[in-house]
């Protein structure tokens, strides 16, 4: 059989090929009808109602067996999400060595141990209970008892944590009673998480456990108010290549007292005090949200949400923290900072954009920055063609308000909803509800996050879990300038003569966030799509047709 016309990558597809609802029946074309249905409803066309409403896009569901897909497991979630970039804490992987070794500092989350009094920092650490034959068939519980005397004998931490990989639920370890042991014996905080990689349809469900342990075993412990008189928590921002420094260094210019960050550059101590903040703020809805709506319940601590991706998104965040504490000393500040940085990202901005206006990229990240990082490239004049989560979930996309209408299944009911009321004594609404009416009134949203779609133009491809046929699809039919994912995609999009960007380690820059952040993203991505090294690319098959097994997509 002749090989597809379309197997040459470089040959100009026509433009009514890019028609979305072609593009989508192409997608779908390959698949068993049931795998068909399946998809399509995981991508969506986009198209915004008047009143902001989107179509439903199905997510959160689980991955077709045989689909190659970008997602993690529950463990990744919660040990390496969201624990992960906590210093002073000894995480120790229950488990066998790969889970702890392939989870060990790949996500670039930086810390900086100095501005922790005793300057703990375990990050650099791996630590695992390597299980063996013997413990998976007699239990693991006498090893992992082993392991935290001896993590607590070496370094003597504040607190030591327990991740349970597959292999621990399949035979039955009770890390729990484990933990209260050893806490009980040492007497420092130790707590397990039920986080085995097979919980859940992705890591989402990781960042669920992360965060009902979180907020069980460490959050109020201690009442400890920060002095500062704007505090405020920052959740959802994980410290990537730099981000939250960046943000942090923004605060300390306006005069925001960070009370704590979850979790990039994190200490056990501010989580252990963050119900004392006036306002926590939202960058990653998806991972962290549950933090945020068990602390307003319990201590009455109000949620907004923020992004700093981005330099306009980074100025309008700024003036909503100014807004809720309505005081004209800390909006003079915001105003005077924003205005000082300002200059030096429209002159970086004004520098590249010749070379990247009009260019068209595709983002399939995560559960959050496939929609933050579109702010950065409409500030280059870029095009955002299509763009999806790994794992977002409905309210990811289409925003909070299609919460109630969101089906529990057999995978989200595997994850425990904690049973959460207000603190008889610590419960303290910080703001009276006049007064939440009167910011609301002058555009503040509490408690609200509207999702990625309705910030996307009409006509832009949603898709949800892409798979790797899928990518290799879109990248022939529209020829992207840049394609942002991970790792795992990344070669094999290279290989298509396509730049790929990394949105979550960043390759080796960044930071990203923030002004400063603002600056490098846009240097970084005019390097990238101004580039001629890609037009070189030829793979093997492409010099050598006979290489190629028949492979058509129509
Ligand atoms: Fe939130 Fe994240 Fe993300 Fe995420 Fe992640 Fe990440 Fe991510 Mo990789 S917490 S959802 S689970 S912003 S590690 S720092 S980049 S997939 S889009």
């Amino acid at each position: 059989m002749a090989m597809a016309a379309d197997d040459n990558p470089t040959k100009e597809i026509k433009l009514d090929n890019q028609d979305p609802e072609k593009v989508k029946a192409r997608l779908l074309a390959k698949y068993p009808p049931k795998v068909a249905r399946k998809r399509a409803k995981q991508i969506v066309i986009n198209k915004v109602d008047p009143d902001g409403k989107v179509p439903v896009i199905s997510s959160n569901v689980r991955t077709v067996p045989g689909l190659i897909g970008q997602r993690g497991c529950c463990y990744a979630g919660c040990k390496g999400v969201v624990l992960g970039p906590t210093r002073d804490i000894v995480n120790i992987t229950h488990g066998p060595i790969g889970c702890g070794f392939y989870s060990w500092l790949t996500r670039r989350n930086q810390t900086d141990p100095d501005s922790s009094a005793d300057g703990h920092n375990f990050m650099p650490y791996c630590f695992s209970t390597d299980m063996q034959d013997e413990e998976i068939i007699f239990g693991g519980e006498k090893k992992l008892k082993q392991a935290i005397q001896e993590a607590y004998d070496n370094f003597k931490p504040k607190a030591i944590a327990v991740f349970s990989t597959c292999p621990v639920g399949l035979i039955g370890d009770d890390v729990h009673a484990v933990c209260r042991e050893m806490k009980d014996k040492l007497g420092i905080n130790i707590f397990g998480f039920s986080c085995e990689g097979y919980k859940g349809v992705s890591q989402s469900a990781g960042h669920h456990i992360a965060n009902n342990g979180i907020f069980k075993h460490v959050v109020g412990l201690a009442d400890t108010i920060k002095e500062g008189k704007y505090r405020i928590n920052l959740l959802g921002e994980y410290n990537i290549g730099g981000d939250a420094f960046e943000i942090e260094r923004l605060f300390e210019r306006c005069g925001v007292t960070l009370v704590a960050s979850y979790s990039g550059n994190s200490s056990i101590d501010a989580f252990a005090n963050s119900h004392t903040a006036d306002l926590n703020l939202i960058m990653c809805h998806r991972s962290i949200n549950y933090v945020a709506e068990m602390m307003q319940t319990k201590f009455g601590v109000p949620w907004i949400k923020v992004n700093f991706i981005g330099a306009a998104a980074t100025a309008k965040s700024l003036r909503k923290i100014a807004r809720y504490f309505d005081e004209k000393e800390l909006t003079d500040k915001v105003e005077a900072v924003i205005a000082e940085e300002m200059p030096a990202v429209e002159a970086a901005c004004a520098a590249v954009r010749p070379h990247t206006e009009g260019k068209r990229a595709m983002l399939f990240v995560g559960g959050s920055r496939a929609h933050h990082y579109q702010e950065l490239f409409a500030e280059l004049g870029m095009l955002t063609l299509s763009a999806g989560y790994e794992f977002g979930h409905r309210d990811d996309y289409e925003g909070r308000n299609v919460l109630s209408d969101i089906k529990v299944d057999a995978d989200s009911r595997n994850i425990e909803e904690l049973d959460i009321t207000p603190d008889p004594e610590r419960f303290n609404p910080r703001i009276s509800d006049a007064k939440k009416k009167e910011l609301e009134a002058k555009g503040l949203r509490f408690g609200e996050y509207n999702g990625m779609m309705p910030e996307m133009p009409e006509g832009s491809m949603v898709i949800d879990d892409l798979s790797q046929y899928e990518t290799d699809q879109l990248i022939k039919i529209f020829k992207p300038d840049l394609f942002c994912a991970g790792i795992k995609e990344k070669y094999a999009v290279q290989k298509h003569g396509i730049p790929l960007k990394q949105l979550h380690s960043y390759d080796y820059g960044g930071p990203y966030a923030g002004f400063k952040g603002a600056v490098n993203f846009y240097q970084e991505i005019d390097r990238m799509v101004s580039s001629r090294v890609w037009q070189y690319m030829r793979a093997p098959w492409q010099e050598h047709p006979e290489l190629s097994a028949s492979y058509a997509w129509e």
